[in-house]
């Protein structure tokens, strides 16, 4: 693998040099409407332009380099500028740049691939999954369970059980029907969402949800139990199935107790309900394993990917069908009306292969689960001694910490300060790509990270954190 402290190659360096960055702000502003994102806002400040990257380190028009601690947006495990994936996709793109997988064709690189996640799913419990469905991204995989979900009862002749249910503050996409499973009131207040029957459940968030004096493993077992009473108050025979992440990625990496999600699959099998493990950020070595149902012991019908699977280099999404669903929709279904143009592409799926195979050999997921997945675990916790600190936490990959008023009480902030927002300004200024939910700082660095790049890491996060502090103090807002 490539040192830590790489320059970026001299012929980026004067691609960047020469961009202006005032001519690209001005022109992003007038013609780029961009995701989540205030233009208003956006126009009075201009965009950060990012134009190259490497390792674990991106730079900007004005050449900064930063530190991404979020590995682009939870995706690029396999960290930056890996020839091996570029090779991969000029390969197959001069081979077979595309052709469909509708009207009974297929593509090379879409079966192997099929093949390899086939082989990489552990079986659990006797459940397997031996098919996979590709997308191009997490929300049309979330669309697409949606549909085969309802699809497998109706074969089942239960057409009636259409509900599915889903939780607050989890993030499933951004199409009418992921952004309906997920639980985000400010996406479900633009577009009239949620769509119908679809309805959410209260996350399974100790540190804001637990009753004073109550212990994880309690509140972990009643936070589950909110999905029965859930589905007894709709009627289970009306309920198709429950769609959450093992660990809540958008929401603010919020790591369940260990007591919830086992109760979740008593719950989900006493009703005969469909679960769906959305591993978006999940899966490809984020929590240490492959797929993150195992690291919980969960049995999921239905497995949602995307981001890792490709490293972030191409698009590309899918579901892992188990056989439960597959066998269903395959030996009653017929033609399953459903399917993407860029379904199986081949590019996507060869840049893929060549991924998991990066990650076999560099051994990216082990290195997580036992070298440096443990060693963040220490660093990053360690942050909870931290004056602005209410609790750090981090699972596998993901970190989360939570910037109090009061540590001994736990008071939060007032919101009205946005101090995560200041927090993630002092990150910018720093080289350090951290991001806010709210009053939480979180982060999911490349898996490539080293043990130094870890050091690296946390001394900026300390520095980020005092600069915050300094900031709250200086204008009277914290004694
Ligand atoms: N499920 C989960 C669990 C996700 O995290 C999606 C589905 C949707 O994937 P696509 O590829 O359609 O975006 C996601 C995406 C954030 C952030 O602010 C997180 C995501 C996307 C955009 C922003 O943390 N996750």
């Amino acid at each position: 693998m490539k040192p830590s402290s790489l320059i970026p190659p001299p012929a980026l360096v004067r691609r960047a040099e020469q961009q202006d960055t005032k001519a690209l702000q001005a022109l992003d502003s007038a013609h780029y409407i961009h995701p989540f994102t205030d233009h208003a806002d956006l126009a009075t400040r201009g965009s950060r332009v990012i134009t190259q990257a490497d390792n674990i380190y991106i730079w900007d028009s004005e050449g900064a380099k930063i530190l991404d601690a979020m590995s682009g947006l939870w995706c690029v495990n396999a960290g930056y500028g890996r020839k091996e994936l570029a090779d991969a996709g000029y390969q197959q793109t001069m081979t077979l740049p595309f052709y469909n997988s509708f009207f009974q064709t297929t593509n090379v690189p879409a079966v192997q691939l099929a093949a390899k996640l086939a082989q990489l799913a552990p079986a659990v419990g006797g459940r397997k999954f031996e098919h996979v469905f590709f997308s191009s991204s997490g929300s049309e995989s979330n669309d697409t369970n949606v549909r085969m979900v309802r699809r497998y009862w109706d074969l089942l002749g239960q057409p009636q059980r259409k509900v599915i249910i889903g939780r607050h503050n989890g993030y499933h996409g951004s199409t009418m029907a992921g952004a309906s499973l997920g639980g985000m009131s400010g996406m479900h207040a633009q577009g009239d969402l949620p769509i119908p029957n679809i309805t959410h459940i209260e996350q399974p968030h100790f540190f804001e949800n637990a009753n004073p004096g109550e212990s994880e493993a309690d509140f972990g077992l009643r936070a589950a139990r909110w999905l029965d009473e859930k589905i007894l108050s709709i009627g289970a025979d009306k309920v198709a199935a429950f769609i959450a992440e093992p660990v809540q990625g958008a929401g603010g990496v919020i790591i369940p107790p260990a007591t919830y999600w086992p109760e979740i699959q008593r719950i989900v099998d006493k009703h005969g309900i469909l679960l769906i493990s959305d591993e978006v950020i999940c899966a490809f070595g984020r929590l240490g394993h492959w797929f993150a149902y195992e690291k919980f012991g969960i049995r999921p019908d239905l497995v949602t990917f995307a981001k890792g699977v490709t490293s972030g280099y191409v698009p590309l999404g899918g579901v892992l069908v188990g056989d439960r669903v597959a066998k269903v929709l395959i030996d009653k279904g017929g033609e399953f009306n459903h399917g993407y143009t860029y379904s199986g592409h081949p590019v996507a799926c060869a840049v893929a292969l060549a991924n998991i195979e990066l990650m076999e050999r560099e051994k990216l997921v082990e290195r997580v689960k036992d070298d440096t997945g443990p060693y963040l675990a220490e660093r990053f916790e360690a942050l909870a001694q931290h004056p602005l600190v209410g609790a750090a936490e981090t699972c596998g990959f993901v970190g989360g910490l939570v910037l109090v008023k009061n540590k001994a009480t736990r008071e939060l902030f007032d919101e009205a300060l946005g101090v995560g927002m200041r927090c993630r300004a002092h990150c910018f200024k720093n080289g350090l790509i951290m991001r806010a939910v709210g009053d939480r700082m979180i982060i999911a660095p490349p898996l490539v990270m080293t043990r130094a790049q870890v050091d690296e890491m946390m001394e900026l996060i300390h520095r980020c954190l005092d600069a915050t502090l300094d900031e709250l103090r200086t204008e009277g807002l914290l004694a």
